[in-house]
């Protein structure tokens, strides 16, 4: 107990407090904000209190830095984001219901109108004719797991103590927002000098309850045909050894999410891929008859359950094993609230002495060898006169060492990768499909960079997410954090694309080119738009590749270098993609005139009666 009191303003105590907090896990205690990103503390930031401070280029962006970093980190180290009041802090409300989606920690201090209010309305501020209280930064709430408003200096001791438990807790965490009134953030006040002392958060480890952990062991043993799906959770909790243990004794198979990809190293003889809508046929084919579904840290969005269609068998049960009573409650299973290797580990003592019977295991390896071969030729299709993505996509993954990173979030990348990328490592695979963002790529990357700069980081990014995004290569240019980026070029939305060609709807909009005179759309010409030019201009150097062969040399390039490096390659969005043999709901029109969509509505009417309610 210390009476004493030291005299701050609120912004040099809130920077002084988070200086000081640590969390610690396996008894590693490490600093739980080790940065900032923004403006407003830099002062504070360089001096006394010790909290890095990075500038980015668009405040979305740096929120999205920060959850690539948070990600790389397994979610026990966060960054802060600073804004300016107005447009400044709305621009991070995408990235803060990315983070909140992915359940990645990050704590977003935008600034608000002046609390006294003393000559509103102030620059920016939104005016409410029902209420003073009202600023842009409620539109924060909803995708927040805390948010306050510090309209006194009193409320924020208690206001931090929330922002802290709720970063560190990993079944709570996402974005956590405390916004601060721009004349109380530079309010001075004498604060107990107990507040900044050095704080160390426990990111717990809950193990299961007895009388779950009987409930779920009962079902998991009367399983003839389960199929476990590994989720993001596998490998925040660092619980893949524990996974490949369990996998190992069971003989269970294996399928995996966006997050939770590498969670079991691909080759792994228990491998069976991704799961759902852009899964593995494999993964696919055993999903549709299992009997039993042990899920571990998946929220089961509707790609992984391709829309609730992936698993048919009439007798299904789900057993989840989740950090969190709200996903581990999902789908009518049993919950197995745990953290996901204290779980892991507590099941592998309850199935001990259980077994897949030879012939499950025969079926899985007999598919898996088929689906190898369809992804070699995926890999290297010789497809001409550009490559096809999957060609580009194959030879990154041949590239690429265990250690390596690839990051990627939207576009038709994210459904290409899940289904044929061979992941080594639980941190190789970095993919945002939580929110699927347009403009993660780039800046995730630099966030993943900043995580581990031991690791080469191979940004993956369409051209129209690029055009979106690019601004923070800038900032890793400043701060000589170097990636590589590949741009992947087929002038337009490939992804939109495909979905709209399937869904009768022609490719409608979904390339970039002129507007044609002739038809009135926007069908003519492609535009004369040089997006490795423009990465030039930026600051990296860019390698153009017009061939897999050249694109190999650029990778190569990029990996001897060390400043940031843009690898440009022009891809045909028409190539063939092998398929995934899972389906996805996505509405038709029930009339058109059209006869492109009539046909694709009686496809859906066709496919929507398999969709299931798992109740
Ligand atoms: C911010 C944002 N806006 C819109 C979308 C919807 N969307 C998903 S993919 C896509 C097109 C992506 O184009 P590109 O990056 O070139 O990738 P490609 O589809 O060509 O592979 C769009 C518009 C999104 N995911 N994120
Ligand atoms: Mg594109």
């Amino acid at each position: 107990m210390n009476d004493s009191t030291v005299r701050l303003t609120v912004a040099q105590a809130l920077v002084r407090f988070l200086a000081a907090q640590r969390s610690e896990r396996d008894d590693v205690e490490q600093r739980l904000i080790p940065g900032c990103f923004g403006a407003l503390l830099e002062a504070h930031a360089t001096s006394s209190a010790d909290l890095r401070y990075y500038m980015a280029r668009n405040e979305q962006a740096m929120v999205h830095a920060s959850v690539g970093f948070a990600r790389m980190r397994n979610r026990l180290q966060a960054f802060a984001c600073t804004a300016s009041i107005g447009p400044g802090s709305t621009n991070m409300v995408t990235g803060a219901a990315l983070a909140t989606i992915n359940r990645i920690p990050v704590l977003l201090l935008p600034s608000d109108f002046f609390a006294t209010r003393a000559a509103n309305p102030v620059l920016q501020e939104l005016e409410d004719p029902r209420s003073y209280d009202v600023s842009v930064n409620d539109a924060f709430k909803p995708v927040s797991r805390f948010w306050d408003r510090i309209n006194r200096p009193e409320q924020l001791p208690s206001a931090l103590l929330a922002a802290m438990r709720v970063l560190t807790d990993p079944a709570e965490t996402g974005a956590v927002t405390l916004a601060l009134p721009q004349d109380v953030q530079a309010e001075a006040y004498d604060w107990p000098a107990d507040l900044f002392r050095v704080r160390v958060w426990p990111v717990p480890r809950p193990v299961p309850e007895p009388a779950a952990l009987a409930r779920a062991t009962g079902v998991l043993r009367s399983a003839r045909q389960p199929l476990i799906v590994a989720g993001g959770g596998v490998i925040y909790s660092e619980a893949t050894r524990a996974l490949r243990s369990l996998a190992e004794a069971t003989g269970i198979p294996v399928s995996d999410t966006q997050a939770g990809k590498g969670a079991l190293a691909w080759d792994h003889p228990c491998a069976v891929g991704g799961v759902g809508a852009t899964g593995s046929p494999v993964a696919n084919a055993l999903a549709r008859e299992a009997d039993v579904i042990l899920g571990i840290g998946t929220r089961y969005s509707d790609f992984t359950t391709a829309s609730r269609t992936a698993f048919q068998n009439p007798d299904l049960r789900f057993v989840n094993l989740n950090i969190a009573a709200f996903d581990a409650g999902k789908h009518a299973g049993v919950a197995l609230v745990a953290d996901a290797r204290a779980g892991l580990e507590a099941l592998a003592e309850t199935m001990s002495g259980y077994r897949v019977d030879d012939a499950y295991t025969a079926r899985v390896r007999e598919l898996s060898r088929g689906w190898r071969q369809v992804v070699d030729r995926a890999y290297h299709l010789g497809h001409q006169p550009r490559p096809a993505q999957t060609e580009i996509l194959g030879a990154l993954n041949e590239f690429m060492q265990e250690r390596d990173v690839v990051v990627q979030a939207a576009g038709s990348m994210p459904g290409d990768l899940q289904m044929l990328w061979r992941a080594r490592d639980p941190k190789q695979y970095h993919v945002e499909y939580g929110y699927s963002c347009m403009g993660y790529e780039i800046a995730g990357g630099l966030g993943a960079k900043l995580a581990d700069p031991g690791r080469e980081v191979f940004v993956l990014v369409g051209d129209g997410s690029y055009l979106m995004m690019a601004q923070e290569i800038v900032t890793a240019v400043a701060e000589q954090i170097k990636l590589t980026i590949i741009l992947v070029q087929n002038h337009g939305f490939a992804s939109i694309g495909s979905l709209s060609q399937a869904l009768g709807s022609q490719r409608f909009g979904t390339s970039y080119r002129y507007r044609n005179p002739r038809t009135g759309l926007l069908d003519g010409d492609i535009l004369p738009v040089d997006l490795a030019a423009n990465a030039a201009s930026l600051g990296a150097d860019v390698v153009r590749a017009a061939t897999v062969a050249e694109f190999r040399d650029g990778l190569g390039r990029a990996r001897a270098s060390d400043r940031t490096t843009v690898v440009y390659v022009e891809t045909d969005p028409l190539a063939p993609v092998p398929s995934s043999e899972g389906w996805w709901d996505v509405p038709v029109s029930e009339v058109s005139a059209l006869d492109s969509t009539r046909s694709a509505r009686a496809a859906y009417e066709a496919a929507k009666p398999i969709q299931r309610r798992y109740l």
